[in-house]
């Protein structure tokens, strides 16, 4: 039987963490030259103080064209000089990720999954280190499936949990089971869900997020290739979920959650629901309205951003 380890992280309590309590890797000193292999930068090719040393806001998400969108969505946000169409992927050495820098914002994509995301986050927090990154937050935003929500609903995670409705994150390392918490900065979400009251063009709500590590049989679906259950299993699963408080299904959270709590990075998960898991699994909304949806998340760290960065004032209310 594998040893199980508890892992807790320290309760995030100052705004003000040093970089070098990002990592915790005892062997990233003996190194000369640390080479961020997928992202294709280097300590010893790139000056990553001067690229990266004023990042503030981290935003990661799925797909490359997404977190372009999002670069330029906030570019026009926080008014920056130059024009959207000239923000570089900085990553575009490589297909693995996308990078884009607009200010002190960063937009990249993650793929899917939690081995994609992991890979990319323990780049992009050596990154941080290595740029020397001061009080920065994360953030991902994403696409979910709802449970027993309107669609287009924008789901403020509190706890990721696994399939199993645990706050935990497992990771396999030298044949061994680490378990890694998967709290999030409480903080944050509050703060998130009061933008989302200024914002009043789309339902937020807190709730628990389920993290699988599979889109279809997975997440109870009966529409994939495999199909092991019927109907009714799948919809008592989903109930069960509900009653424990989860409000949507993704695939990535659990490992954000837990590598962020680890590394003393504060964090949020905001994802919008496709669909009402409990009416169906295809996801047959018209492309338009998806797209929509997907802006949903954005808009509202966008406007987290711009009320931390003092360009929204808190008694304006915009309609
Ligand atoms: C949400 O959407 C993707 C699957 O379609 C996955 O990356 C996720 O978490
Ligand atoms: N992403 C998921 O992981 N599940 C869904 O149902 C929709 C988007």
């Amino acid at each position: 039987m594998n040893e199980v380890y508890l892992i807790m992280a320290p309760i995030l309590q100052s705004e003000y963490i040093e970089p070098e309590q990002y990592v915790k890797n005892p062997h990233l000193d003996t190194m000369e030259e640390d080479i961020l292999y997928h992202f294709n930068l280097s300590t010893k090719n790139h000056n990553l103080p001067a690229m990266f040393g004023d990042i503030k806001f981290v935003c990661v998400g799925g797909s490359a064209n997404r977190m372009r969108a999002f670069a330029q969505f906030i570019h026009q946000e926080l008014e920056l000089p130059g024009n959207v169409e000239d923000i570089r992927d900085i990553c575009e050495g490589t297909d693995r990720y996308s990078m884009y820098k607009v200010g002190p914002v960063l937009s990249i994509s993650h793929g899917m999954g939690v081995p994609s995301i992991s890979i990319m986050l323990h780049e992009l927090i050596k990154l941080l280190y290595h740029a020397h990154c001061r009080d920065v937050m994360l953030f991902r935003i994403g696409t979910s499936g709802g449970i027993g929500l309107a669609p287009g609903t924008v789901v403020i995670t509190d706890k990721a949990v696994d399939s199993f409705f645990r706050p935990q994150f497992e990771q396999v390392v030298l044949g061994k089971v680490i378990i890694r918490s998967t709290e999030l900065d409480a903080g944050m979400a509050q703060e998130l869900l009061q933008c989302s009251a200024e914002l009043p063009h789309f339902p937020t709500i807190v709730g628990k997020t389920m993290c699988t590590h599979d889109f279809y049989e997975g997440q109870g679906r009966l529409d994939g290739a495999l199909c092991s259950f019927s109907t009714e299993e799948k919809l008592e699963y989903l109930r069960k979920a509900y009653e424990t408080g989860i409000r949507n299904i993704e695939m990535e959270s659990t490992v954000f959650a837990a590598m962020c709590r680890v590394c003393n990075l504060k964090a949020a998960v905001i994802c919008v629901t496709l669909l009402n898991r409990l009416e169906g699994d295809q996801i047959s909304t018209p492309h338009d309205v998806l797209l929509e949806y997907q802006q949903r998340p954005q808009h509202l760290v966008a406007h987290f951003i711009k009320k931390r960065l003092g360009l929204i004032h808190e008694d304006v209310h915009q309609d």
